[in-house]
């Protein structure tokens, strides 16, 4: 597989994005989603922050509010038994494996462009959370857009779990919001771009805790906010790259075999990579093809090394004719961009 990296990856760094308040610092700006509006490449990136601290042994976790709409800052000493700190992006209860708080707070702002290699950084975030299912945070935005509407949806992090929530937009600037449309846990939200048979489709990544896996599901709709139907799609592979978490990526996009799907796997060890999948275009709960090997993986610096390193993670990409433009999160750090040929990928797939 050929992968071009732009010369300026990454593109996006924390260092070009200026914290929202002056008493925070910009940890990460990655896993963005991505939309053209007008002439413009709109990346709605995941910005992280975190309250500075001044003394290395007090870790603080900010937590927004939903009543005063302001954040509350947590301190926790690294040296509190009751805690496990090891994860660098979340405070665990000693023993337990689940999160009760996260190191940094995520948003969405949005980062233009016109050639998709120098992007200038709103001001200010676009979507903030703003309800009491979004405490923690909103993370790892996609973007569908149907005729005119952009349809924008994130997990949405709080106590009681993390769930996929949407808004919508024409303009990039008014914001509606429509609830949480999957309910926790869920993430990895992917909505096609057109109804297939009457119907709108949309892959999901429910964690299953009794029984069952990590693994990627496709349900319908006829509203883009009630979704049913549910059918697991794709499953873990044992030994392979994607054999211990994976998720839709990119917002699928037609191809002539089919409709293409960039999603992201990760082995026992979080080494996260980008591989495809091709579903039938008339009926996409049915698969063609698969990648046996990535089409990306971390090896680049900025990959490999960051604030949770060896990860490569798309949530968005333009096809231009041959060219699948892979925009994708670095390290849980920053933006990066490469290209690939799409007859390349389909060329790469095993066939069912
Ligand atoms: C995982 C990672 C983090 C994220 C939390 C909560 O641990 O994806 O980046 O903050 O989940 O969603």
């Amino acid at each position: 597989m050929n992968v071009y990296r732009y010369e300026e990856n990454p593109v996006v760094t924390p260092a070009n994005v200026k914290p929202h308040r002056p008493d925070f610092e910009v940890i990460g700006a990655f896993n963005a989603g991505i939309a053209k509006y007008n002439d413009e490449i709109i990346m709605l990136l995941r910005v992280a922050e975190r309250p500075i601290s001044e003394d290395p042994n007090i870790i603080k976790s900010p937590v927004f509010n939903p009543t005063t709409n302001e954040l509350e800052i947590l301190e926790f000493n690294v040296n509190d038994p009751k805690y496990d700190f090891s994860d660098v992006r979340m405070i665990c209860e000693s023993g337990n494996q689940s999160f009760t708080y996260l190191t940094s707070l995520s948003y969405l702002r949005i980062a233009r462009s016109k050639d998709g290699h120098q992007f200038t950084i709103d001001e200010t975030p676009f979507v903030y959370p703003s309800n009491e299912l979004e405490t923690f945070g909103i993370e790892d935005p996609r973007i569908t857009q149907i005729d005119d509407t952009y349809y924008i949806y994130f997990s949405a992090v709080s106590p009681v779990g993390v769930g996929e929530s949407m808004v919508s937009t024409k303009d990039f600037v008014t914001v509606e919001h429509h609830g949480m449309i999957f309910a926790p846990e869920n993430k990895d939200v992917l909505i096609f771009p057109e109804k297939i048979n009457g119907k709108y489709y949309a892959l999901h990544r429910p964690v299953p805790k009794s029984v069952g896996e990590p693994e990627i599901w496709i349900a319908e709709s006829n509203n883009l906010l009630y979704w049913g139907n549910h059918k697991h799609l794709l499953g873990l592979r044992e030994g392979m790259w994607d054999s211990a978490r994976m998720g839709g990526g990119a917002v699928p996009f037609k191809t002539e075999k089919g409709w293409l799907e960039l999603y992201h796997g990760a082995t026992e060890d979080h080494r996260y990579c980008m591989g495809a999948v091709l579903l039938d275009l008339e009926d996409p709960t049915k698969i063609i093809a698969r990648s046996n090997e990535p089409i990306l993986q971390p090896e680049a610096d900025y990959e490999v090394e960051g604030f949770f390193g060896n990860v490569v993670f798309s949530c968005g990409a333009l096809v231009e004719g041959d060219v699948v433009k892979m925009f994708y999160g670095v390290a849980d750090t920053s933006m990066a961009c490469a290209e690939l040929s799409l007859q390349e990928i389909l060329d790469s797939l095993t066939y069912l």
